[in-house]
């Protein structure tokens, strides 16, 4: 997408950034003029998903001065003070907060039956306690800060639909979903706007190995209307909207679907 330096000047935190989603949208963020700070597990098969994200967006800048900057932090978003500390690395770096996008998530796809506790536990932990405690981390300073904010929370077409394999998975999904109409209730008064984006089939490191099955692959692509599944990029415009001001400033507790169609096909 050509830049239109929709978010000039603003300071956005983005938890999971390294790879997927998460990158897609750090990265059109700073295209946009955004500063951004983003979270990753430190895992150390993520060490080049890093790398190559601190390398990208240097080029972006480097190519670009009105492009925005990165920094990143690791954190585990389980632990309440992760979502804490990302937040202030973001103000000591840039000053203060303007977008805060909840992202980071797991799915592991497995069958009801043989699912253990620590999938269904971790998957919880991960998905949802992660998305509380670094939403509240967001809103607690963009409140101290009086003028209002932006929170994104990546929910899921899982919010609305479940999944045969991923019982574990979906209702943390409407969890997420729920958590942002909710906020949007609460924060009001502090002018915050909370919003969902719900990604269908985006071809992440989720669902790498699921969409690896051609069977799979060829029946989402049968279901979708506009006939591929999504890449993370897709996901990046809509993040940019939610994200803008000037753009969404009456949006708030909306869901918005990022599917091709498929939600709505139902042949
Ligand atoms: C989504 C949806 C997609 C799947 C991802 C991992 O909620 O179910 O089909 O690929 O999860």
């Amino acid at each position: 997408m050509p830049p239109h330096y929709l978010l000039t000047s603003k300071i956005a935190a983005i938890t999971g950034g390294t790879t997927g989603i998460g990158r897609a949208i750090a990265l059109e963020y700073i295209r946009q003029g955004a500063n951004v700070a983003i979270n990753h597990l430190n895992l150390p098969s993520d060490a080049h998903h890093k790398a190559s994200l601190l390398a990208e967006a240097t080029d972006i800048k480097k190519k670009d001065d009105k492009a925005g900057r990165l920094v990143e932090v690791e954190g585990d978003v389980t632990k309440p003070e992760t979502g804490k500390n990302l937040v202030e690395r973001a103000v000591k770096e840039f000053g203060r907060l303007d977008i805060f996008v909840n992202n980071a998530g797991v799915c592991q796809f497995a069958e009801f039956l043989d699912l253990d506790h620590d999938l269904f536990s971790s998957t919880v932990r991960i998905n949802l306690d992660g998305a509380f405690y670094s939403c509240q981390a967001a809103a607690r300073q963009m409140a101290a800060q009086g003028d209002g904010g932006s929170i994104i929370a990546v929910s899921s077409i899982s919010a609305l639909v479940g999944g045969g394999m991923q019982t574990h998975y979906t209702p943390t999904k409407a969890g997420v979903l729920s958590l942002m109409q909710s906020m949007a209730v609460a924060l009001g008064k502090y002018k915050i706007r909370c919003n969902a984006l719900l990604p269908g089939t985006i071809k992440t490191q989720l669902n790498d190995e699921d969409l690896n099955d051609d069977k799979k692959r060829e029946y989402m692509e049968s279901r979708i209307p506009l006939g591929r599944t999504g890449e993370p990029s897709d996901m990046a415009g809509p993040a940019v909207f939610l994200a803008c001001q000037e753009l969404s400033g009456y949006v708030n507790g909306a869901q918005l679907l990022v599917d091709g169609g498929l939600f709505v096909n139902l042949q």
